[in-house]
């Protein structure tokens, strides 16, 4: 009995499938599905009891985020076992959704259409270009800064952060009526029947601490590119339009990271590092003389970097010019 129950239990890792949709073809095309790195904040032990080849679609279309749900299995184990129930996946899945989702392909393809009217909210911060990996072609990418005033924000916001769950192992929702918090959205600009789509790539968070006395500390809180685009560079992109834009506020102090992961410190020490290059006391022919108050001080003013990153970009300088 015991083995043959354990073949309803279910990897919540392995059965969640994710996917932005552009055109009604990605719904089928088993290419365009990623999957969770982690689900434990929904399903203990990332497991789900009482299905067999169970499937939980979470589709987005890849501009406005319209969101389909669909729970597929082949049999519950109820069909089997009298008097032993299966998990309710939907129940748990919609606690953490907002409502509006479709259930029905159709419905979903039918405001798919609706994406060609998508627009970014709030203000362009930052453009650039790249070459896309599988035709190479030029992509463009957009950053924007938005706010809860942008009207329809609050409901994109909310379908956006579903994504932290999978990928942020501590992840939480915001509250964003704390009007302290910055959302820095980046987008790819490709074009579908003519028409300009901006497509979701990645986000970041950032709330305005207070720093004594009269400054702000702004502290990074989120950040996930989501996986279709990791490891191309645009995390970097990101990072570095967010910092520039508080170089360029007199009132910010530095920037910080809350609980720093090792993948997000990896990519800062990059961006970091790439910024202090710039700077003349981090020139190649100082490095031989040690970590000195001049790189401090050129840091901390000229890019809103503290003294213990500093030292972090300094080594990791001086490790690059060591045979
Ligand atoms: N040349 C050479 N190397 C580069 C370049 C260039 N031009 N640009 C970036 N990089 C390096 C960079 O240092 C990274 O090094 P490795 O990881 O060792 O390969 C790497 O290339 C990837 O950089 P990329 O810009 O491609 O990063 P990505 O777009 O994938 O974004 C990420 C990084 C961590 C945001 C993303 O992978 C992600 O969202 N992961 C899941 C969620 C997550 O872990 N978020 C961070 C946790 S939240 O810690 C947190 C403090 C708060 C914000």
């Amino acid at each position: 009995m015991q083995t043959q129950l354990a073949a309803y239990k279910c990897d919540t890792n392995e059965a969640i499938c994710l996917k932005l949709v552009r055109t009604a073809e990605d719904l089928v095309d088993e290419e365009t599905t990623f999957k969770p790195e982690f689900s434990h904040q929904l399903f203990e032990n990332e497991t789900v009891f009482g299905y067999k080849e169970l499937q939980i679609r979470l589709y987005y279309s890849a501009c406005r985020l319209t969101t389909l749900l669909q729970v597929k299995f082949a049999s519950t184990v109820a069909d089997r076992f009298k008097g032993i129930e299966q998990d309710d996946v939907e129940g748990k899945i919609k606690e953490f959704i907002p409502l509006g989702y479709c259930t029905g392909a159709d419905d979903f393809l039918a405001l798919l259409s609706k994406d060609a009217t998508f627009k970014p909210f709030g203000e362009l911060i930052h453009l650039y270009t790249q070459p896309c990996r599988e035709n190479d072609q030029e992509y463009t990418y957009v950053i924007y800064k938005a706010d809860m005033t942008c009207p329809g924000f609050r409901e994109y916001h909310a379908r956006l952060q579903t994504f932290l769950l999978w990928y942020i192992e501590t992840a939480s929702y915001i509250d964003v009526d704390d009007d302290k918090w910055n959302y820095f959205l980046l987008f790819e600009n490709f074009e579908h029947d003519g028409v300009p789509h901006y497509a979701i790539v990645g986000y970041m968070t950032v709330y305005n601490y207070y720093a004594y006395p009269d400054k702000i500390r702004p502290r990074i809180s989120q950040m996930l590119v989501l996986p279709p685009f990791q490891g191309q560079t645009h995390g970097a992109h990101l990072l570095e339009a967010v910092h520039k834009f508080f170089i360029a506020d007199a009132d910010v102090l530095d920037i910080t990271a809350e609980d720093p992961s090792e993948s997000f410190t990896r990519l800062r020490d990059f961006v970091d590092t790439k910024m202090c290059c710039q700077l003349p006391s981090f020139a190649t022919e100082h490095l031989s003389q040690g970590f000195g108050s001049e790189m401090i001080s050129e840091a901390q003013q000229k890019l809103k970097i503290n003294k213990k990153q500093a030292r972090r970009v300094y080594e990791i300088r001086r490790l690059g010019v060591t045979d």
